[in-house]
C-alpha cells in the first residue's frame, strides 16, 4: 500500500529545506485505538484462551501490555461520558468538565504543537467541542443507547462545525476505521498526526455484521471465577439500565451467551484494528508511530452477580492499556498502576509535546523504558455518591456511604475480589488505615463527597417483581 512516500524521497526533500524542518518530520506520530466498554481480560496474548484476538496480540508482542491501569469511575451511568472527558483532558474525575468546553484537550496541544489531528468513531462529549479537540473528524454523537449498524456521522467542516447527520454506511466500527485509513492515505507524509479512532464497541446491544466469521459457543465461554446469580447487597445502582439487561438471579447459561455475543463484537473490533495494523507497517510512517489500544472502562458481565460498569470492581475499572512505539520495549507487560487519564501526558512526553494548562495526570515514561519501575503507588475510584474505592494495588478497599457497607479485598491473593475481608478481626487497623488514606485521596482529588451517609438505607436487597421495559420510562 503506498500511503506515503518513499523513505529515500523524504530525506533528499528533507535536507533541501533544512535542518530543522528535519527535526520537525521526525517527531513520532499517535495512533490512539480506543475500545467501550472492554474489560482488560479480553485478550488472547494476555491470558484468555477463550477469545481470538490475534492483532491485539500482535500489538501486546511489540508493546508493553499494562496490567493494573484504570478508569477512575464516573459520576452517572453513562460512565463513558467522564472516561472521554478525563482521557482526553488528562483531568481527574471531580474536575472534569463532560462537555469538554472549559478544559483545552491534548489532541488541541497536538495540534497548537504542529500535529496534524484527527478522530473518527464515537465522539461522546457534546458537539461543541469537537472542533476545539481535532482538525479534522468524523464523529458520531450518541444519545443513549446506539445501534452501530444504524449509525449517525458528522463530518468536522472547516468553520469548526459539524455537518448535518449521515447515515453511516457500514458498522459504525468498521467505517471509522475506514475514515482513519482514507486519513493515513491522504495526509501530508512531512507532518506528523494523532490520530483517534474511537470504537462504539464492544458496548452493548453486541451487534456485529453477520457475514463475520468469529463465532463463539455459548457453552465453551467459561463463567467468571467471581460470578454470582446476585450482588450481595444493595450498591446502590442495582436497577440502572445496563442491570437490566438480564433478569435476576443471573443464570449462567444467559452470563455464557451473553460472553458468546461480547466476545464475538471484540474479535470483530480485532479485526479492524488488524487493518489499522497492517497499514501502518506498509508505510515508512509506522516505525515512528505509537500506536496505543485501550478502553473507556471494563464492564461485569456476571461478575458479582452484576451486568454493567457502575461499579468499583476490577472487572468494571480496570482497562486493556497496549503501547508499541519507537523505543518500546517488545513484548512485555508491567504491574505499574496508572489512570487511562495518564496516558496522554506519557505521549506528549514522548512527542515532545506540552501540556495544556489544565492537565493534571501524571505521564509514565519511565515505565515504557523499563516496565519494572513503578508509576502511581495508590489510586482511588468514585462512583456518584454512592461507591468510593482506594487501591494500593494489593489492598483494595471499597466504601458504600449510603448502605454503610465496607468491603477489603487482597488483590494478590484473590485478584477476583471474591473475599471480603473487612469483617475479620485481624484486618479492623487495615481498615480503619484505609478508609483514611481513601479520603486523603478523595480530598486531595476535589471529590468532598462523604465516606458517612447522614442517612443510610438498608443494605439487603431483593429484586424488584417487573422492571421498565426497553422504551418505558425508568430503563
Ligand atoms: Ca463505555
Amino acid at each position: 500500500m503506498d500511503l506515503f512516500r518513499a523513505p529515500r524521497s523524504l530525506v533528499c526533500a528533507l535536507l533541501a529545506v533544512g535542518a530543522s524542518a528535519l527535526a520537525a518530520v521526525e517527531r513520532p506520530n499517535v495512533l490512539f485505538i480506543f475500545a467501550d466498554d472492554q474489560r482488560a481480560d479480553t485478550i488472547a496474548a494476555l491470558g484468555n484462551p477463550a477469545i481470538k484476538t490475534p492483532n491485539l496480540d500482535r500489538l501486546v508482542a511489540r508493546g508493553v501490555a499494562f496490567e493494573r491501569a484504570y478508569m477512575m469511575g464516573g459520576n452517572n451511568g453513562a460512565t463513558c461520558v467522564p472516561s472521554r472527558a478525563m482521557l482526553l483532558s488528562a483531568r481527574p474525575l471531580p474536575r472534569i468538565d463532560e462537555k469538554l468546553s472549559r478544559d483545552e484537550t491534548w489532541p488541541h496541544a497536538f495540534g497548537t504543537a504542529g500535529y496534524a489531528t484527527f478522530m473518527a468513531g464515537k465522539w461522546h462529549n457534546g458537539p461543541g467541542s469537537v472542533g476545539k479537540s481535532f482538525q479534522q473528524a468524523r464523529s458520531l454523537f450518541v444519545g443513549g443507547m446506539t445501534n452501530p449498524l444504524k449509525a449517525k456521522i458528522n463530518d468536522l467542516l472547516p468553520t469548526g462545525k459539524l455537518s448535518p447527520d449521515r447515515p453511516c454506511p457500514k458498522h459504525l466500527c468498521e467505517e471509522a476505521t475506514d475514515e482513519v485509513l482514507a486519513f493515513l492515505r491522504a495526509r501530508d507524509p512531512a507532518q506528523p498526526f494523532f490520530a483517534y479512532l474511537a470504537f462504539d464497541g464492544p458496548h452493548d446491544p453486541h451487534i456485529v455484521p453477520e457475514a463475520f466469521p468469529v463465532k463463539y459457543d455459548p457453552a465453551a465461554i467459561p463463567l467468571p471465577p467471581n460470578f454470582l446469580g446476585q450482588h450481595p447487597f444493595n450498591n446502590g445502582e442495582m436497577v440502572i439500565r445496563d442491570e437490566q439487561l438480564l433478569p435476576w438471579p443471573r443464570r449462567p447459561e444467559a452470563i455464557r451467551a451473553m460472553l458468546a455475543d461480547y466476545y464475538r463484537y471484540i474479535s470483530y473490533l480485532d479485526a479492524q484494528v488488524g487493518r489499522v495494523l497492517d497499514a501502518l507497517d506498509a508505510s515508512p510512517a509506522g516505525r515512528n508511530t505509537y500506536v496505543v489500544f485501550a478502553a473507556d472502562s471494563g464492564v461485569a458481565r456476571g461478575s458479582h452477580g452484576l451486568i454493567g460498569k457502575q461499579n468499583l470492581y476490577e472487572h468494571s475499572l480496570r482497562v486493556p492499556l497496549i503501547i508499541a512505539g519507537p523505543g518500546v520495549p517488545a513484548g512485555r507487560r508491567t504491574p505499574a498502576l496508572c489512570y487511562t487519564f495518564d496516558v496522554l501526558p506519557t505521549l506528549g512526553k514522548l512527542c515532545g509535546v506540552g501540556a495544556p494548562k489544565t492537565s493534571e495526570g501524571q505521564e509514565f515514561t519511565a515505565v515504557l523504558a523499563d516496565p519494572a519501575r513503578p508509576a502511581r503507588t495508590e489510586l482511588v475510584f468514585g462512583y456518584k455518591r454512592i461507591q468510593k474505592a482506594f487501591s494500593d494495588g494489593r489492598w483494595k478497599l471499597i466504601r458504600y456511604p449510603q448502605v454503610d457497607q465496607t468491603q477489603l479485598f487482597d488483590l494478590q491473593a484473590d485478584p477476583f475480589e471474591t473475599k471480603d475481608l473487612s469483617a475479620e478481626p485481624d484486618q479492623a487497623a487495615r481498615v480503619k488505615e484505609l478508609l483514611a488514606r481513601l479520603e486523603v485521596g478523595l480530598r486531595a482529588g476535589g471529590d468532598q463527597d462523604p465516606l458517612t451517609a447522614a442517612t443510610t438505607q438498608p443494605a439487603a436487597w431483593s429484586p424488584p417483581k417487573r422492571v421498565p421495559q426497553p422504551g418505558e420510562k425508568g430503563f
